[in-house]
């Protein structure tokens, strides 16, 4: 009951301490006409100089070969148009079939975007189109239509070699841009079914040009964007701390709505409701409500299970906001009460949650945090039934790209989340919260949501004013 009083009191407050900056603002600038960010189909959640800044950044690495990184194609399922993180990440542009080639000699960056009829753009929205207000507001040095492309890779590569140069192409090797744990999962299945195995379409792209440029160069890019991703900037800093508020108060109501005889995805449902509500776009993944025997599947999505008293219960879930995304679990008994046997794991995995984002700073290492949880684990015993990683990257992907052995630096934000599991009990416990390393230390992006076994009991105990008492 009072858990339902303070929520919207809470976000009233919020909101209420944002209105006089906003009114104070309208008065003093003067009304612009809306000139250089405002073109329609182009909606960026940071300024123009952000992604120009990026593009330079990653033009100077690539020195005088040219780029080539291929937009998302669009949706066929009806599902809401998501760029592919790279393009994204260097255009703040949603076009679908889109292309951007950055050339590194001159510098330049040209965007080829497809033609759209009367039609398309009724149906679909605005899209970008070539033009002067297009140049203009995406800070790019040219958009032309993508029946252009071909003349301009055969000129920026074949040209330049009788011209005695060099023509070296840069493409993405991963272009789902997965992590290397991930995407050896994923060549291993394919590899399951030989006749699947269909080339990606930067392969295809490659084969393609080798026909006509035959001695053309090729490289991948992916380590030059990886490293860049991997150190958020300011502004990227803030969309995640949003997006850590928002899972962090998603997780929060899942566990005041969790009462025995309710199903996985009635909390699911919640805690979607909570993201969505404050301004998520999407789920940064299906959301993963896990109650008894399905904590120890460790991605599970079906989230259909009616969940018991003595069940443990967890939620991992995340808000994408901006396109960034945080990633939070807690574990919790279905009941409101830990049994004997579940508090001694539960306290074990909280002491490395504990120890671990403790120890979160500059000049440190995943493995470094990696032992630091493991002796924790050997210390209670639990040492056979740990995982044996601590974590992962986040950021524009959940499972971020970037070099997992690098040293952390300031602007790297990293996901600790230790586990004991055992199957044969059907005990599985999982915390996690999303961490930015700063100057000094550390900010928990997640680090609303309560943890400790008291809080977590109050939150229980306070119950979702989603629900019938
Ligand atoms: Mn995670």
């Amino acid at each position: 009951m009072l858990g339902a009083l303070s929520r919207p009191t809470k976000i009233l407050s919020t909101k209420a301490g944002f209105l006089p900056l906003a009114l104070l603002l309208s008065l003093v600038l003067p009304s612009v006409p809306s000139s250089a960010s405002a073109i329609e189909g182009y909606d960026p959640p940071f300024p123009m100089e952000e992604y120009k800044e990026r593009r330079d950044r990653f033009m100077e690495q690539i020195e005088d070969g040219t780029a080539i990184i291929l937009g998302a194609q669009p949706r066929a399922d009806y599902l809401r148009f998501r760029q592919n993180n790279n393009f994204y990440y260097l255009t703040g542009l949603e076009t679908p079939n889109s292309v951007l080639l950055l050339d590194g000699t001159s510098g330049r960056s040209t965007l080829y975007v497809p033609r759209f009829s009367e039609r398309d753009l009724r149906v679909e929205g605005p899209q970008v189109q070539p033009g002067e207000d297009a140049v203009e507001a995406t800070g790019l040095d040219s958009i032309r239509y993508l029946d252009d492309l071909t003349t301009s890779l055969i000129a920026s590569t074949a040209f330049r070699q009788m011209g005695g140069g060099t023509s070296k192409i840069y493409i993405s090797s991963f272009p789902e841009e997965i992590p290397a744990g991930d995407n050896a999962f994923m060549s291993f299945m394919a590899a399951q079914v030989p006749w699947d195995g269909a080339m990606t379409r930067e392969a295809t792209l490659v084969r393609w040009l080798r026909d006509r440029v035959p001695l053309v160069e090729v490289g991948s890019y992916d380590a030059i964007i990886h490293e860049m991703r991997r150190v958020k900037s300011a502004r990227e800093i803030e969309s995640m701390r949003r997006s850590g508020k928002l899972s962090a108060e998603a997780v929060m109501e899942a566990i005041r709505g969790t009462r025995p005889g309710r199903f996985e995805y009635e909390i699911s449902a919640l805690a979607e409701f909570v993201m969505k509500r404050g301004g998520a776009a999407r789920l940064a993944w299906d959301n993963i409500v896990a109650s008894g025997p399905n904590g120890n599947v460790w991605h599970y999505f079906k989230n259909d299970r009616k969940m018991e008293n003595g069940d443990l219960v967890l939620a991992d879930i995340g808000a994408e906001f901006d396109y960034y995304s945080t990633d939070i679990t807690r574990s919790w008994p279905v009941g409101g009460r830990f049994t004997e046997e579940q508090k001694k794991i539960y306290d074990c995995v909280l002491e490395a949650h504990e120890k671990t984002i403790a120890a979160v700073k500059p000049g440190v290492t995943s493995a470094d945090l990696n032992a630091i949880a493991q002796r924790v684990f050997e210390e209670h015993g639990f040492k056979e039934h740990a995982a044996h990683g601590i974590g992962h990257l986040i950021g524009l992907s959940p499972h971020d790209v970037g070099s997992r052995s690098a040293e952390f630096v300031p602007g790297v934000v990293f996901n600790v989340e230790p586990i004991i599991d055992i199957p044969e009990k059907g005990l599985h416990i999982r915390l996690e919260d999303s961490v930015l390393v700063t100057e000094d230390g550390h900010e928990v992006l997640t680090g609303d949501a309560p943890i400790d076994i008291e809080s977590i009991y109050a939150l229980y105990d306070e119950g979702s004013r989603h629900f019938e008492p």
